[in-house]
């Protein structure tokens, strides 16, 4: 018995990590923050940050280019208009944002690009680029990818950029386009499968939430920096724990922006316990490092151990697959690094 544990375990040889290039692509300059322009955190470099800290660590990994999509597939939780919006992003566009959201019923329809802004994104802060749409499909296809290879192993990484937990069925949002945990999810339910979804990004996955409020087939967990206070504010409270027949899989951990580690730790091995009850066929985790105590937009006071521990603690789950979130600091790299040794 211990044997075949151990074996099944042994993945270092064949765990794969799933991103495509086109996911560089998507790179404004700048996000409007309310009291200025601050130069835009979610860059490209930050998949360089950790492709490199993977090559320093000496783990056996492979990188893989996952299959090509197409708009089908964010589809199966966005609406056809906010797909089909994106998808045609002016293709001279340089970088543009909603100066206006439309919070009421529209009288008047716009037929510009940056007029329409306004009806698809929940926030200002999401500069959207020409390349907006390829990166974000590609973002999508890498987490396809990473829950179709869990069909032969039993962990997989999809380094998603743009991160997508922000997003819902008709809007983007908090740097999100499409919502790629959710997506996968979908598709998983569809083929029959339960899944739970962990969110440790520092900030509430209200995308994902509201998507799967009413199901009972995806559980949704997350830990997050209380709304009261934090980013998205408007979802996070642990009131919120879904409707209909989702009523019970939503569970809501908002915690202090003081955190630390054992705290944090304590959290964390309840939602787990909660994972285990619900028994899912497939776990997805929401991983942000936008928790680390370094973090420029966000950080709760958790330092790289912290995520060897919880990788330690996902090694119980036999089909989980890491879905990149959040986080900003160039030292997201060794976390990832971290989190990959505590799950071997
Ligand atoms: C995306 B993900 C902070 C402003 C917050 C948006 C944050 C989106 C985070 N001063 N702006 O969950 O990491
Ligand atoms: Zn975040």
């Amino acid at each position: 018995m211990k044997i075949s544990y151990t074996i099944v375990r042994c993945f270092t040889q064949e765990m794969k990590i799933f991103f495509d290039e086109n996911q560089l692509l998507h790179a404004p300059k700048h996000e409007f923050t309310g009291n200025g322009l601050k130069p835009y955190p979610e860059r490209p470099d930050r998949i360089n940050w950790i492709l490199e800290a993977i090559e320093a660590s000496k783990l056996e990994l492979e990188i893989s280019k996952p299959e090509p999509i197409d708009s089908s597939q964010p589809k199966l939780v966005h609406t056809d208009e906010y797909v089909n919006f994106l998808q045609k992003i002016p293709r001279d566009l340089k970088e543009d944002a909603p100066t206006m959201l439309l919070v009421s019923e529209a009288r008047n329809l716009p037929s510009t690009f940056h007029g329409n802004l306004g009806r698809f994104f929940f926030d200002p802060a999401t500069p959207i680029t020409a390349s907006a749409y390829t990166s974000a499909l590609g973002s999508v296809s890498s987490a396809l990818a990473a829950t179709k290879d869990l069909e032969s192993n039993n962990i997989s990484v999809a380094l998603c950029r743009p991160p997508g937990h922000h997003a819902t069925r008709s809007h983007g949002g908090g740097y999100c386009f499409f919502n790629n945990v959710a997506i996968a999810a979908e598709l998983l339910n569809r083929q029959g499968k339960t899944v739970s979804i962990l969110d440790v990004d520092f900030h509430h996955g209200n995308g994902t939430q509201e998507i799967f409020y009413t199901t009972d087939k995806v559980q949704y967990i997350s830990i997050h920096a209380d709304p009261d206070s934090n980013y998205p504010f408007f979802w996070g409270s642990m009131k919120e724990i879904g409707s209909e027949n989702g009523r019970g899989f939503n569970l809501n951990f908002p915690i202090e922006n003081t955190c630390g580690e054992d705290d944090y730790i304590e959290i964390l091995t309840k939602s787990i316990a909660e994972l285990k009850e619900y028994n899912a066929d497939v776990v997805l985790i929401s991983m942000g490092f936008d928790t680390y105590y370094l973090d420029p937009i966000a950080g709760l006071n958790l330092d790289v151990g912290a995520y060897n521990k919880m990788g330690e603690l996902l090694s119980d789950f036999n089909h989980i697959a890491i879905i990149l979130e959040g986080g900003y600091h160039q030292n997201i790299g060794k976390c990832f690094v971290e989190l990959l040794r505590g799950l071997s």
